[in-house]
């Protein structure tokens, strides 16, 4: 009976292990909330800043009247001709982007991003406040680097990493529930 009794408990104990470790793990793995007493959260939240590209053909679809590039630093545009020689017909249109590009948070709650750079070999980032102030100072990201940034959301509205060099389109926003 005895036995039984510690068999049971020790069974207890290395499920209780067992649990422990998963939660670790899926803490350690994913992009995780991670709360604290007062109830904020940290949240891990990886990002990668990327280009997508597409193209067609001017047989298929005329080319824009209005230049991409004028309403966006962060757009591209090669104009018939422009893409490739042996298909003058071809044109393509890209943009530069953080993905994923909106998330929502509470208020106090702690922002951690890691950010891999994928496309583009310079991009000049800063984060505002709601208030517009910048709660992360202008830094240059290059390609194939991995950047760490946090910030405290402490006030409610949207705060915004941007990117000057493809601005205004280049932006990934928070928004900020109040607690
Ligand atoms: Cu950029």
């Amino acid at each position: 009976m005895e036995r039984k009794i510690v068999r049971m408990a020790s069974k207890r104990l290395s499920l209780l292990v067992l649990g422990a470790a998963t939660l670790l793990a899926a803490s350690l793995s994913t992009g995780v909330s991670l709360a604290q007493a007062d109830g904020s959260v940290t949240h891990t939240i990886f990002v990668t800043g990327m280009e997508v590209k597409g193209a067609t053909t001017a047989d298929e679809l005329t080319s824009p009247s209005v230049n991409p590039k004028d309403l966006s630093k962060g757009y591209g545009f090669k104009a018939p001709g422009e893409v490739d020689k042996k298909k003058p017909q071809k044109w393509q249109v890209a943009s530069y982007m953080f993905t994923p590009s909106f998330v929502t948070v509470h208020q106090g709650d702690t922002v951690k991003l890691t950010v891999f750079i994928v496309n583009g070999n310079k991009h000049e980032v800063y984060v505002t406040a709601p208030d517009g102030k910048r709660v992360v100072p202008a830094r240059e990201w290059n390609r194939g680097r991995e950047y760490k940034i946090q910030f405290v959301a402490k006030k409610a509205g949207s705060y915004q990493l941007i990117c000057s060099e493809h601005a205004p389109t280049m932006t990934m926003t928070f928004l900020v529930l109040p607690r």
